[in-house]
């Protein structure tokens, strides 16, 4: 008897110091399990009298009753301890000052790319992209302009001084028409697709730098006319620029590529001075501003995409994102676009959690 209260005073004492859960299993198993002591003597009661067990029997019993709580105490106290301390680990302390704000900013450009992204997007055009370093026949060739037409000397090209495996010339890329050819060999017909990237060409002052952005359009189907022209010039001109007043006029012009070619003017209205897209476009207040060119695809730069054009007809557009940006967003001098001031683009840069959606405005400033 002695003995039985020596060995519960000893596991009491064990559970007691034990410093972890699997420490406190550990002694349940030696104790409760199926080889375990308790068990044990649980089992010697099969072997005694009935006086014997009438007197032994509670014995045995308050000993395992006394080893289950302990062992269940020491559980629910180490379990409670350990969330405690990870508790404490994980707390974050509400009062303490907030991190210092975060400096950069979305560049006007990346954030009027975007914008078109969105806005064409929703209009089913896809965003293609293609090579910056072009050749001739992708950038010149197969939008009408041979080798002796009079376009080529327009446009300024740089010029590499090696020709490309293929006898080609290689050049910077003076628009983004080479990628809708690209896009027209690989895919065909029909095709929706906004070419937004940078272009090359050797000119630089004031309005112009070497390279600047662009973005052109291109649609391809069965029986385009210019009215859809028109209509998608229009609806992606007023979500741009958020005005549901914003008046065009078409003027008739020339491009290789297109046939016939359009000019896009867009009214603007004076506000203390300054140039307001908006408005009639008439009158002493207001005026026309030339923003886009624009056509009916020409016969042959569909047939150099590999289609038929008596059965795919199309209208394409182009207009420089910079000077988007410029006229959305205020700013005047063009050259700052590509200083790389910082002071300049934390007063011009935008939230880079902004993300435009046609849904919550797409040019919202934070
Ligand atoms: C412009 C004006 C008019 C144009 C044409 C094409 C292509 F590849 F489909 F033929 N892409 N973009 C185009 C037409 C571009 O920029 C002022």
């Amino acid at each position: 008897m002695q003995e039985l209260e020596t060995q519960k005073a000893e596991a009491l004492a064990a559970i007691a110091a034990a410093e972890t859960v699997d420490a406190v299993e550990a002694i349940r198993v030696a104790a409760l399990g199926k080889q375990g002591w308790v068990s044990a003597l649980l089992k010697t009661l099969g072997g005694m009298t009935p006086e014997q067990r009438q007197s032994e029997g509670p014995k045995i019993h308050a000993v395992r009753e006394a080893v289950t709580a302990a062992i269940a105490d020491r559980k629910a106290g180490l379990e409670a301890a350990a969330l405690e301390a990870r508790l404490a680990a994980e707390r974050v302390d509400l009062t303490l000052p907030a991190p210092e704000a975060p400096k950069g900013s979305v560049h006007p450009v990346s954030q009027v790319m975007d914008e078109l992204a969105e806005i064409f997007a929703d209009m089913g055009f896809a965003v293609a992209t293609g090579p910056e370093i072009e050749d001739d026949w992708h950038n010149f060739t197969a939008l009408n302009m041979p080798e002796t037409h009079p376009a080529r000397a327009m446009h300024d090209t740089f010029y590499f001084p090696e020709m490309d495996g293929e006898g080609r010339e290689m050049l910077l890329r003076t628009h983004t028409s080479p990628v809708q050819v690209r896009t027209m060999l690989a895919e065909g017909a029909p095709l929706r697709i906004i070419a937004p990237g940078r272009v090359y060409r050797s000119d630089s002052d004031a309005t112009h730098t070497p390279m600047f952005h662009q973005v052109e359009g291109l649609v391809i189907d069965k029986g385009i006319h210019l009215g859809h022209l028109k209509w998608t010039l229009e609806t992606f001109l007023k979500a741009f620029f958020e005005r549901e007043d914003i008046v065009l006029r078409l003027r008739p012009s020339y491009f290789p590529f297109t046939e016939p070619s359009v000019e896009v003017d867009v009214g603007f209205t004076l506000v203390d001075g300054k140039r307001v897209l908006g408005g009639s476009g008439n009158g002493q207040d207001g005026g026309w501003m030339e923003l886009l060119g624009s056509g009916m695809v020409n016969r042959r730069v569909i047939e150099m995409g590999g289609l038929d054009p008596d059965e795919w007809q199309g209208f394409a557009f182009g207009v420089g994102v910079d000077r988007l940006a410029m006229l959305k967003y205020g700013m005047d001098d063009l050259r700052a676009f590509f200083d790389g001031d910082a002071r300049w683009l934390q007063h011009y840069g935008f939230n880079a959690l902004d993300v435009p959606t046609l849904s919550g405005g797409v040019g919202v400033r934070a």
